[in-house]
């Protein structure tokens, strides 16, 4: 089976050199999925994983434009259109100096495994460009956007492509390139997802990546007979994610004694309230301040360039960004008395990391699955945007939290190793068959 895997990598990594984070994405579920494979020879044949490694298609695009002193600035566009055997590409888009082919190409293939995973019909897809959004006016993050859309325009649509937020990405971007998507198409139409409330926008979408993260990991606590209830709990980031992390966990009776932003973490001993919180939506979703200007108004400790992996606490949910846990991370993690996992972020534990936490036996909940309920939500925007409608905040928030039990049941089903639920094999399979069921069906496209 080593060997196999093996030759499999071999060839992804011979096509696709210089690309680290698509190889690691690959990399785990290849792992996963090839003893699946092998007792189902149907997949093999059909050449499934030497196909969904090959995304349907890649823009790469300039991107113009002027900034506050009138000065030209350049920056690179990319939408990866993974998969659509199962429904219009979807995915977020992210604005962040890091960005380029091998982040957006490995956020697009999880991407397609983790829309299967929702129930709902949609394919897998990413994009985004290096330009930073920190330290930019309104006005300069507008007229991005729309250089940005001016080329993406042609290449999405309501039944084509519906991109939607993701690191540096929220509501004030997706507005932007709303806008001028409209003006170029002269069409209202659901072309993205994460839209503001009066103009076709789902309640709870901006809370739906959080409340389903913790959603999940309560399922993953029941399954020992236990719950989020009274436990500490660390959250990295502190962006729409991990934001909602936080609000639910305090809903649920957890305490939850950090967050942080790149620069840091603070760590609140006796645990963040509601006040706390609220000052870091304003801090970070209006004022567009740092993390540690908390330590001016609240009792919290600031630690600078570190991640808050390093103290007691019983669960952990990573919602800042890729590998941010290190293989010693998760030594620690695991020394210090952790039993759960919930990635808000898109693979954010390295290999080694995994590893770690699947020896321990602990509950670890991979990002395909406990941060699904994001694009799951928007999956319902989709719904109530074609049906010219919009659902109640409870509607909405019960069909989240269906279907995060639903994609915890997934997870059992394909994962369960004797009393051990594997929910990283479980994912990956379930994810899978889905797609590669409609590929064949399909035929050769
Ligand atoms: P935001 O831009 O709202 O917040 C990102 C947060 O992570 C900020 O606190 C940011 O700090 C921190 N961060 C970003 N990059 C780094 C880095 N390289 N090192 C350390 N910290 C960093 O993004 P989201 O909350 O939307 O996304 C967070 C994660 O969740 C990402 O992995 C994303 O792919 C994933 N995700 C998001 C979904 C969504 O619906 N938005 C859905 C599913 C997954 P700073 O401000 O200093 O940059
Ligand atoms: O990684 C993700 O799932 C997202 N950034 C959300 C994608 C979406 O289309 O809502």
């Amino acid at each position: 089976m080593k060997l196999k895997i093996q030759e499999t990598m071999d060839k992804v990594i011979r096509k696709n050199p210089g690309e680290p984070e698509f190889h690691q994405a690959v990399r785990e579920v290849v792992e996963s999925l090839t003893p699946f494979i092998e007792k189902n020879p149907k997949y093999k044949e059909a050449k499934i994983i030497e196909r969904m490694v090959e995304p349907e298609r890649a823009v790469i695009f300039r991107v113009p434009w002027l900034d506050d002193k009138g000065e030209i600035r350049i920056n690179r566009g990319y939408r990866i259109q993974m998969n659509s055997a199962i429904g219009p590409y979807k995915g977020g888009i992210r604005f962040h100096p890091s960005v380029n082919l091998s982040i957006l190409k490995f956020l697009a293939f999880e991407q397609v495994l983790k829309n299967s995973l929702t129930t709902l019909p949609m394919g897998g897809a990413k994009g985004g460009s290096d330009f930073d959004p920190k330290g930019k006016t309104d006005n300069e993050v507008m007229k991005f956007c729309q250089g940005f859309m001016s080329e993406l325009f042609r290449h999405i649509g309501p039944d084509t492509d519906v991109p939607a937020g993701d690191i540096g990405v929220g509501g004030r971007e997706i507005g932007y390139m709303f806008g001028q998507y409209k003006k170029l198409k002269n069409e209202f139409t659901g072309v993205l997802t994460g839209k503001g409330l009066e103009w076709g926008g789902s309640l709870i979408r901006p809370e739906a990546t959080g409340y389903g993260c913790v959603y999940f990991v309560e399922e993953m606590m029941k399954t020992r007979g236990d719950s989020l209830k009274g436990k500490v709990c660390a959250v990295s980031g502190s962006g729409n994610v991990a934001q909602y992390t936080v609000e639910k966990l305090l809903e649920l009776g957890a305490k939850v004694v950090t967050m942080s932003d790149s620069d840091g973490f603070i760590y609140d001993k006796g645990g963040i309230d509601h006040k706390e919180l609220k000052c870091v939506l304003d801090l970070k979703n209006n004022r567009r301040g740092r993390i540690k200007e908390l330590t001016r108004e609240f009792k919290c400790e600031y630690f600078e360039k570190k991640r808050p992996w390093q103290v007691k606490c019983d669960a952990v949910f990573p919602s800042a960004t890729q590998n941010e846990i290190s293989g010693e991370d998760a030594k620690a993690l695991v020394k210090s008395g952790c039993i759960a996992i919930g990635e808000g972020a898109n693979m954010p534990t390295t290999p080694e990391g995994i590893s770690v936490f699947q020896e321990a036996r602990i509950l670890y909940a991979p990002g395909k699955a406990a941060n699904a309920g994001g694009v799951a939500t928007s999956g319902l925007e989709m719904s109530q945007n074609s049906m010219r409608l919009s659902w109640t905040r409870e509607e909405v928030d019960n069909r989240l939290h269906n279907i995060m039990i639903a994609i915890h049941e997934n997870c059992v089903r394909y994962g369960k190793e004797g009393k051990y639920i594997d929910y990283v094999k479980g994912a990956n399979i379930a994810g899978f068959t889905k797609v590669a069921d409609a590929m064949i069906a399909q035929g050769l496209v």
